[in-house]
């Protein structure tokens, strides 16, 4: 296939992450508080300065597994007898993992976690003089009319009224910023889906929310002041714009990704069937399994692009 042919692959003096802040020129040294790293304490040109991916996932656990994962696919060698180390380790907020030009990096739950760990992972990325690399968020998300265990490749990202931006409040003004994912980037993805995954994996549109229950019509929270008809009411509206899951960062990836001019793709197993019922019930190792059908997407992605080199 070629869709990995155009990709610039030279070792360049200069990141093509576009850091939109001035500010930062005038500092002497750039303290990455919640990843326990700093352009002065650290050099992160030669720690990172081979990064291509950056895989986020919301647990450490899930993420420090498809660490692991990675490292027996790419066979990528650490000396005998060593483990994977948790870089940031630390900060006691996030976990990243490097294995070989792969950082996976836990994103916690939300868009203000997603949303801080982004900034600092932007940053590193422009201080390690990375070129061109390729973000991904690999997790969990409730399906619309897709059983649990499908796979969704987010072609758009959008809030719970299906509109397509990212609303911050800055300085006390609210600023809106666009959450645009590639496009070719889910199509390549989706061509890596093999016939024999015993699983669909679609393309389609994921509502963003900042809270898992009463904001994504649940009614099984501590509180609901909706009734049946108006929550099946407002799910059915969703499938009919296109909505095929919902989740909890998507909204703020894709739209600071889009701002720092990176290439960036979701990939979300669905967990279970909202328009079936909000309760989470399968077995664990059941759940265990759907989770890692994102990741096993990715590696095949990682995988190819690092074949053709
Ligand atoms: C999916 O799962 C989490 C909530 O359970 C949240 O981080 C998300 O987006
Ligand atoms: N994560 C979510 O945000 N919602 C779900 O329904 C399942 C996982």
């Amino acid at each position: 296939m070629s869709f990995f042919q155009e990709e610039n692959d030279e070792y360049e003096d200069v990141s093509t992450v576009l850091i939109r802040n001035s500010h930062l020129d005038l500092m002497d040294q750039d303290i990455l508080y919640h990843l326990a790293l700093g352009s002065g304490s650290h050099d992160l040109r030669a720690m990172f300065g081979d990064v291509k991916f950056v895989c986020m996932g919301g647990t450490p656990k899930r993420m420090e597994q498809f660490a692991y994962k990675l490292m027996e696919e790419i066979s990528y060698k650490i000396p005998t007898g060593t483990t994977l180390q948790d870089i940031s380790r630390f900060s006691y907020r996030y976990s990243m993992y490097k294995v070989g030009p792969v950082l996976c990096i836990s994103h916690g739950m939300g868009m203000p976690s997603v949303g801080i760990l982004l900034h600092e992972i932007i940053k590193l990325m422009f201080h390690a003089k990375v070129v061109d690399p390729v973000f991904f968020r690999i997790g969990t998300s409730g399906g619309i009319g897709l059983e649990g265990g499908t796979v969704i490749i987010s072609d758009e990202a959008v809030d719970g009224s299906l509109q397509p931006h990212l609303e911050l409040q800055i300085l006390g003004k609210t600023v809106k910023r666009s959450s645009v994912l590639d496009r070719k980037l889910q199509w390549e993805l989706k061509s890596l889906a093999e016939p024999d995954d015993p699983y669909p994996t679609v393309i389609g549109k994921t509502v963003c929310t900042s809270d898992f229950y009463e904001g994504q019509g649940r009614m099984d929270g501590a509180f609901c002041d909706f009734t049946e008809e108006e929550k099946m009411e407002y799910l059915e509206k969703l499938k009919s714009s296109g909505v095929r899951n919902i989740e909890m960062e998507s909204l703020a990836f894709a739209a600071l990704t889009h701002h720092a001019g990176i290439k960036a793709a979701v990939v979300c197993v669905t967990l279970l069937d909202r328009l079936k019922g909000d309760q989470i019930h399968y077995p664990k190792e059941v759940l265990d399994e759907w989770q890692q059908r994102p990741q096993k997407l990715v590696c095949r992605y990682i995988k190819k692009y690092l074949s053709k080199r």
